[in-house]
């Protein structure tokens, strides 16, 4: 499985929430009751990097806890940074022996590819089985699966793991040409992939989508788990129906007057369920301020039971006129909710009207609160931005590794001396007792994974 996206309380709803718990569950109890060997989550298990809350946690690791058998896992895009060397919470559930964590460690710019040591590693061996595992590397995945592949050994079924996607199934930032992994299609069996969040399967390559949308558009794509079984030889199936994903409703209206009635009708002959999250597109020629867009909400609301609604608005004259109509606290909401539209911030509407009270009561407290509130539901905020920042890291990145290398070969080239070996040697024990000496478990975590890594020197 992959993409579970544990704690995204997606439109800010608490319930969606328990959508994505519900369904990680759901997946386990499957496991348990196809007794597998095995499970592998190929990325993105958490919604977030940073900011993990006590629910999410609590619910990762009920359901963990509960498992007979092991859960490999690798971390995705929305588990970890991946152009920095962090402590992470799959680290965390790692340590506390949920999960088996793999990923490959890098030293000097060289790639290193250990067994699984009870704490880290890249590899681990199951029984007959052998498992490869590398995190998402962003625009460096073609560079470290360079590296990576040509230092896998075949022992038994051998399966690789990571979360990336391949070109040619969604367009989106992540993908590499499969060829790179065709290549090695007489080393490894199985390629288990995340980061789309759909289903394909190309030869030995097997995606099986997220468990539920984390987006609008994802409501149409397939998606569920992988079971595989392999004796002689390999089969597989990929299972959806051992959960039901939360429903969207897709409607759209023109409002040729403003006829609330006309309205309530159409949305009876079209209602679902209930408790569907509802994308509701509404078209007119009439002027923005001609519909009470309140009345309308509260009209869907009745008629549909909806779990979340989200209205978009299309007006011929696109622009809203305020001319003739006062500036009442209902229309400044109207105007600030179409502002607000073009962001990925979710309903805070009544948050910006409320902050704006605030402050110019001058309760920064309240302020305080607010502010820290609207920043935990923002999860995709500067996304262009924060893309931009990684790929200028990475260059860096893929820059001070080649200089180094460069370094290096020079060095062998001149051969060093004795003494200079030994002065070398000094200053990294020195360095080491520094990071030492710095650390802190209150608040250096990253900095003791370093720490780690370095002792093994
Ligand atoms: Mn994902």
């Amino acid at each position: 499985m992959a993409d579970i996206h544990l704690g995204y309380r997606q439109y800010g709803s608490e319930e969606r929430a328990l959508d994505f718990a519900q369904a990680f569950k759901k997946a386990f109890e499957l496991a348990e009751k196809e007794r597998v060997d095995f499970v592998i989550i190929s990325g993105d298990l958490f919604h977030k990097r940073s900011e993990m809350d006590p629910i999410t946690l609590a619910q990762a690791t009920f359901v963990l806890e509960k498992a007979k058998f092991p859960v490999i896992v690798v971390e995705g895009n929305h588990d970890s940074s991946y152009f920095k060397e962090r402590y992470t919470w799959i680290d965390y559930l790692s340590q506390k022996g949920y999960l088996i964590n793999l990923k490959p460690r890098f030293d000097s710019g060289t790639i290193i590819i250990d067994e699984w040591d009870g704490d880290s590693g890249a590899y681990i061996d199951l029984k007959d089985v052998r498992i490869y595992g590398m995190k998402y590397y962003g625009a460096l995945t073609e560079r470290v699966l360079d590296e990576y592949l040509p230092k896998i050994k075949r022992d038994g079924f051998t399966i690789f793991t990571s979360h990336f996607g391949i070109e040619g199934y969604l367009n989106i930032y992540g993908c590499i040409n499969s060829a790179k992994l065709h290549k090695y299609r007489n080393k490894i069996d199985y390629v288990a992939l995340g980061h789309i969040h759909k289903k394909y399967v190309e030869d030995f390559i097997f995606n099986p989508g997220s468990l539920e949308s984390c987006d609008q558009n994802e409501f149409n794509f397939e998606k569920g788990v992988f079971i595989v079984e392999c004796d002689e030889e390999l089969s597989y199936s990929h299972v959806t129906d051992f959960y039901t994903p939360r429903k969207f409703l897709f409607i759209k209206y023109n409002f040729s007057s403003p006829n609330y009635n006309d309205f309530r009708n159409f949305l009876e002959k079209n209602r679902g369920e209930g408790k569907e999250v509802v994308h509701l597109k509404i078209s007119s020629k009439l002027k923005r301020f001609q519909l009470d867009d309140e009345k309308i909400e509260r009209i869907v609301k009745e008629v549909l039971d909806p779990l979340v609604v989200r209205i978009e608005w299309e007006f011929e004259d696109g622009i809203f006129e305020a001319k003739g109509v006062d500036l009442s606290t209902n229309i400044e909401k109207r105007v600030l909710s179409q502002i607000l539209r073009n962001f990925e911030y979710g309903e805070i509407v009544e948050d910006v009207l409320k902050l704006r009270d605030f402050i110019l009561k001058g309760d920064f407290d309240a302020v305080d609160n607010i502010i820290s509130e609207i920043i935990s539901e923002i999860t995709k905020k500067d996304k262009e931005e924060r893309r931009k920042e990684v790929s200028r890291e990475e260059e860096k990145i893929v820059k001070e590794i080649e200089e180094r290398k460069e370094l290096e070969k020079e060095k062998k080239m001149r051969g060093i001396g004795e003494e200079e070996k030994r002065w070398e040697k000094e200053k990294i024990e020195d360095e080491v007792k520094d990071i030492e000496e710095e650390w802190d478990w209150r608040r250096a975590y990253d900095q003791r994974s370093l720490l780690r890594k370095r002792k093994k020197l």
